[in-house]
């Protein structure tokens, strides 16, 4: 039996909008927002709602995506039809589309805006959680859409809710030290930062142009070259190949996160936690585990830093649901101690094939990607990123 009990001298709170799940991008969209009723439903199943403060967050308001987002998207965001709806012969002609939406990414799908303002409610709410330090840890699965810029939807993501997140942080605290663990580049958040050194941003991603999405982040991208630039070399990405495995992503990670810790000294945190870096991902390359993802997530909590965690990409929903419910047991305990065997209440019981939180390898795949990185290619990373931290500092 696991009995999770709430952590003492510290908080960690929950925020979810169960309307934001109802919604759909189309049948064969891989982003599917019920994947957050998965997850839901496993962080229950293991009782942990009685260890977190749970809030249901309302819908950000116009003038809150405005903060970030230009009026003019926000506008046809909100009244663009929706694209199965008929049009006359002078309606939106869909071949012609406005600020990158209406296309098989960013389709326009009925109640997108509703589904917009409670994605960046719910990370908004949790960031003014930690400004008012009402919470030490604020989790918000149903964010972390990254690609989003100030007036274009971009690969799956129409509001970026995590720039509006930061900015709030940015409010109370001096510096913000935003962590990407999705498969994919952060490009919205780095290029919305990209003039500040009030916030460093740091994306581990695929990297391959012209192959993988988006295809920006390379290791020599640090922010503007204009030495002037405040900005400059506060962007740090960590390009890789196919295959990493869990024991090389945890030696990046660490190494490369504690020297950023000792130089920049962030005052928070925030973690967009992409799981679409699994194994098995419809749509990634790698080979991180459950473990391997969460030991990223300890790692950060292991700082002492208040800190935002963030969804984001995901499209295996059975192992989302896994590495989410893992990583929210993390943010809790002191120590993991998670029973590995799914307790057998959980509703959506037939998802998990397995009956397990930590499936291995074997059972993801059959047979596991090749590992493309090698040792000598991830020194050289190491390497690169410590010579642009010697720019940093106070
Ligand atoms: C509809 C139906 C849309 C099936 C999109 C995979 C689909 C993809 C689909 C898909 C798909 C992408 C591109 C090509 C840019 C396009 C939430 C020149 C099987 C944060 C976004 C990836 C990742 C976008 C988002 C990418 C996130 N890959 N099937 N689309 N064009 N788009 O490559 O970082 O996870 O794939
Ligand atoms: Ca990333
Ligand atoms: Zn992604």
């Amino acid at each position: 039996e696991y009995n999770i009990v709430r952590p003492k001298g510290y908080t960690v709170s929950y925020h979810a909008n169960p309307e934001m799940e109802k919604h759909h991008f189309g049948q064969t969209h891989p982003m599917k927002p019920w994947r957050l009723t998965l997850t839901k439903s496993l962080v229950s199943a293991y009782g942990m709602p009685f260890a977190m403060d749970n809030y249901n967050t309302r819908a950000a308001t116009y003038e809150e995506l405005n903060a970030f987002h230009a009026s003019d998207y926000l506008d046809y965001l909100a009244t663009a039809p929706p694209e199965d709806t008929p049009r006359d012969y002078e309606g939106n002609n869909p071949s012609d589309p406005k600020f990158n939406l209406g296309g098989s990414d960013c389709p326009l799908f009925h109640g997108l805006y509703d589904y917009c303002s409670m994605s960046a409610g719910t990370s908004i709410d949790a960031a003014r959680k930690i400004c008012c330090q009402q919470s030490d840890i604020a989790i918000a699965w149903g964010g972390g859409l990254h690609h989003a810029k100030r007036r274009e939807a971009s690969g799956f993501c129409y509001i970026n809710d995590i720039v509006l997140g930061i900015l709030q942080l940015l409010r109370c605290y001096p510096r913000v030290l935003y962590i990407d663990i999705d498969v994919h580049h952060g490009d919205g958040v780095e290029e919305a930062f990209k003039s500040t050194d009030r916030v460093m941003t740091v994306s581990f991603h695929k990297y391959q142009p012209d192959y993988f999405f988006p295809g920006t982040g390379a290791l020599d991208d640090n922010g503007p070259k204009d030495e002037q630039n405040p900005g400059a070399h506060h962007a740090i990405n960590v390009p890789l190949n196919d295959g990493i495995t869990d024991e090389q992503y945890a030696m990046l990670f660490e190494s490369i996160i504690g020297k950023i810790n000792e130089t920049y000294r962030p005052s928070v945190i925030a973690l967009q936690c992409g799981a679409d870096s699994l194994a098995g991902d419809r749509l990634g390359r790698f080979n991180l585990r459950v473990q391997g993802h969460g030991a990223c997530v300890a790692y950060c909590k292991s700082l002492g830093l208040p800190m935002i965690i963030f969804g984001g990409g995901g499209y295996t929903p059975r192992n989302v649901a896994r590495a989410w419910a893992y990583e929210t047991s993390i943010a809790i305990a002191s120590q993991n101690k998670i029973p590995d065997i799914i307790p057998l209440h959980a509703p959506w019981r037939e998802h998990f094939i397995h009956e397990t939180l930590f499936p291995t390898l074997e059972q993801i795949f059959g047979e596991p990607r090749a590992n493309r990185n090698t040792q000598k290619r991830l020194n050289e990373i190491i390497m690169h990123v410590h010579e642009q931290l010697r720019f940093v500092g106070h």
